[in-house]
């Protein structure tokens, strides 16, 4: 039996990769360690919460004390790290946050496997930390090329300056401590449990509703989509096959402007509850751009595949038409996200745009 900790798994990846591995692996042990903030919701756990092999530790992974606690309660054999605070736009508006989970905790949470694991505990043999990061490390491209594993970190905004120094922290632990990591950069993901802030969902929802579709600059930023599932297995994989101390790229290889995802959300969502697309077009509103916007996002996931066999199931068309059917049948879920705190969210990000 192997006990993984699974951070931010009341999360969208995390929720959904604890749904796609907990019943699929009944001889190891599960735990989700997540501070429960405003982008965690316990509904996407609903499948698995009673399941022998899961367990909720309700834990900020930026508290030392609480996180020396829960190994120790614990005894864990690897970390799959997916706690973050996630959101580009927040991270603009505060970045504070965003430093003290991503960057602290990611600290607090080496320290606590090398001071178990280490040379003081049992040693690091069959000992795994799995660092769960993104694409947007290596900065924005131009009109050609893609973000290999070799590309030179250059990334743009404080959610992505975090994550870049949570890599680089984790890599450092590697090479000085001999801590036994594996680090996954994935493109943008997409599918069923997305908080209501990110680009598809915000865009699923208005359009169901009739708001309007604020679109950043001109739209003609482009990004690498990829369904959760295909990411969640990528990981799964990583961590039982991937080389320890390797990185591994993780795209869809599904380039898309902005403004093609938002046609195509507008033509689902006609076709599926009978809209006149015509009407949903006419809510379409260029806004203010994102300060610092990255222009365009493209990976190259030979490594992967190559070397491990993975490719993505889904297309987009078959994820987004997912996608579109999970928000019209899980009302319960939407509410649930639609706190004060979320209004207030909405306000702030989009009134002044
Ligand atoms: P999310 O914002 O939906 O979920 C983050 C989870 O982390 C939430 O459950 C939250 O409660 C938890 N969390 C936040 N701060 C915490 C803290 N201090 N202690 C414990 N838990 C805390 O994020 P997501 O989209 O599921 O992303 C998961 C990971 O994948 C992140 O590390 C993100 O950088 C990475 N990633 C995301 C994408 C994407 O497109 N969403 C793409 C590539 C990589
Ligand atoms: O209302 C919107 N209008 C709009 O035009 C929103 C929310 C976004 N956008 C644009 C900005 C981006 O070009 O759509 C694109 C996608 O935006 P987000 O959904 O905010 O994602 P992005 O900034 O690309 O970052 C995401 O992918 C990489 C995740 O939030 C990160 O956690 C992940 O690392």
């Amino acid at each position: 039996m192997t006990t993984y900790l699974v951070t931010g798994g009341a999360g969208f990846i995390g929720a959904n990769f604890l749904d796609l591995v907990v019943p699929r692996h009944p001889e190891h042990r599960f735990v989700n360690v997540d501070k429960l903030t405003y982008a965690a919701n316990l509904q996407s756990l609903a499948s698995i919460e009673d399941a022998p092999n899961y367990s909720l530790a309700r834990v900020d992974i930026a508290d030392e004390a609480a996180v020396a606690a829960l190994f120790e309660a614990n005894d864990p054999d690897a970390v799959i790290h997916f706690a973050a605070e996630s959101h580009v736009d927040r991270s603009i508006l505060g970045p504070g946050e965003f430093v003290r989970t991503n960057v602290h905790g990611t600290y607090v949470l080496l320290e606590a496997c090398r001071k178990r694991w280490g040379r003081d505990g049992g040693g690091y043999d069959g000992k795994l930390f799995h660092h769960v990061s993104t694409d947007e490390v290596y900065g924005s491209l131009g009109p050609e090329g893609l973000f290999t594993e070799e590309t030179r970190y250059d990334p743009s905004s404080p959610y992505s300056s975090s994550k870049a120094a949570s890599d680089h922290l984790v890599r450092a632990w590697g090479r000085t401590y001999g801590l036994p990591y594996k680090l996954t950069n994935c493109s943008n993901n997409y599918g069923p449990l997305q908080f209501p802030e990110k680009l598809i969902p915000v865009m699923i929802l208005n359009a169901l509703e009739r708001k309007r579709l604020p679109i950043y600059g001109k739209g003609q930023n482009v990004r690498d989509w990829l369904y959760v599932t295909d990411h969640c297995e990528a990981i799964w994989k990583v961590v039982q096959d991937g080389v320890v101390g390797e990185t591994y790229n993780v795209g869809g290889n599904n380039e898309l402007m902005n403004v093609e995802v938002v046609d195509r959300i507008i033509d689902l969502v006609a076709e599926e509850t009978g809209a006149d697309p015509d009407e949903l077009r006419a809510l379409k509103e260029y806004v203010t751009d994102r300060p610092g916007h990255d222009l365009r996002y493209a990976i190259d996931a030979s490594k992967i595949e190559r070397e491990l066999g993975w490719t993505p199931k889904e297309t987009f068309e078959t994820g987004l038409r997912k996608t579109v059917r999970w928000y019209l049948d899980n009302d319960a879920w939407i509410d649930a996200v639609r706190t004060g705190a979320y209004r207030d969210w909405i306000e702030q990000n989009y009134g002044e745009r």
